[in-house]
C-alpha cells in the first residue's frame, strides 16, 4: 500500500478533500493510506509558533527552520539513501508539475507532502529535508494546501486498481499529449443543437477517426505547446526513476 503524509498548519482543510470522490474510495479500500500532520505539533514554545520575519527585512512572514525539518525527519527520516519516504515541498519555486512527474511520484512506496506558507521556507529546510520542490502554476496561492490537494489526487489516480475501468487512466488525454475533443451525452438534440451525426452512426472506426481528428484539432487551436512528441512517452507518461523506485 502506498502511504501519503501532509504537513501544514491548516489540517482541517483536507478531511472533506480525502473522504470523497476516487479519493475518499481509495483510502477506504485501503489502496494508499492518507495522514494529515498539524506542523504546530512539533514546536515546542508555548504559542506553537511556526513563522518568524524574514533576516534582511521586508513585508511578510518566513516558516522558521526547526518545526519543519522535526517534522519531515519525523516521518522520512533524515535526507539520504536510507531515508523511508521521498519529500516534496510545494512552492512557486519549485518545477511546473506535469502527468510525468505524478507517474513518477505514484510509483513511490511513501511519499511526505510539505505545505509552504507565507512568504516562503526558510531555506536551510529544502536544502537539509527536502527532496523535490514543485509548483502547480505561475499564480499566487497563499499556500501549498491546495497544490498538495492536485498533487495528492493526481497520484492517487495512477494507483493500481484505483479507477473504476484501468483503462481510462491511460487514455485520458494528457497521457497522449492531447486535449480530449468535444463529449457529448443525451439528448440527441437540446435547444436546437443536435449531437455530431457521426457519434451516432454505430461506426466505431469513423467515431475514434473522427475523435482523433477533434483530439488534434482542439490541441492545435488551443494548446498548440502540447503538440510535440505525438510518439513515444511510452505507457508510463515518460517516467523516470525516482528514489526509492529500486527493487
Ligand atoms: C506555497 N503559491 O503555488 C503554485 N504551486 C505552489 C504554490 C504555492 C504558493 C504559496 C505557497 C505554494
Amino acid at each position: 500500500m502506498k502511504r501519503i503524509d501532509v504537513v501544514t498548519i491548516f489540517p482541517g482543510l483536507f478531511d472533506p478533500f480525502l473522504r470523497e470522490s476516487i479519493l475518499g474510495s481509495a483510502v477506504s479500500s485501503g489502496r494508499v493510506a492518507i495522514a494529515v500532520h498539524d506542523l504546530r505539533a512539533w514546536t515546542t514554545d508555548r504559542h506553537q509558533v511556526v513563522d518568524d520575519a524574514p533576516y534582511g527585512g521586508g513585508p511578510g512572514m518566513v516558516m522558521k527552520p526547526e518545526p519543519l525539518v522535526a517534522a519531515i525527519e519525523a516521518l522520512a527520516g533524515p535526507k539520504g539513501p536510507e531515508r523511508r519516504a521521498h519529500v516534496v515541498l510545494m512552492t512557486p519555486q519549485g518545477a511546473r508539475l506535469e502527468q510525468a512527474h505524478l507517474a513518477e511520484l505514484s510509483r513511490v512506496e511513501a511519499l511526505v507532502i510539505v505545505c509552504g506558507r507565507y512568504e516562503g521556507v526558510d531555506q536551510r529546510v529544502v536544502e537539509l529535508a527536502v527532496d523535490q520542490e514543485i509548483s502547480i502554476g505561475d499564480y499566487v496561492l497563499s499556500g501549498g494546501e491546495v497544490p498538495a490537494m492536485a498533487l495528492i489526487e493526481g497520484v492517487t489516480r495512477l494507483l493500481p486498481g484505483v479507477l473504476g475501468n484501468p483503462d481510462s487512466a491511460k487514455f485520458e488525454s494528457f497521457q497522449e499529449g492531447l486535449l480530449e475533443g468535444p463529449q457529448y451525452t443525451r439528448p440527441a438534440s437540446y435547444r436546437g443543437r443536435a449531437v455530431p451525426p457521426i457519434l451516432l452512426s454505430g461506426d466505431h472506426g469513423a467515431v475514434a477517426r473522427w475523435r482523433a481528428e477533434q483530439a488534434h484539432a482542439a490541441t492545435r487551436s488551443r494548446r498548440p505547446d502540447l503538440q510535440r512528441e505525438q510518439t513515444g512517452g511510452g505507457e508510463d507518461g515518460g517516467a523516470k526513476a525516482v528514489p526509492g523506485d529500486e527493487t
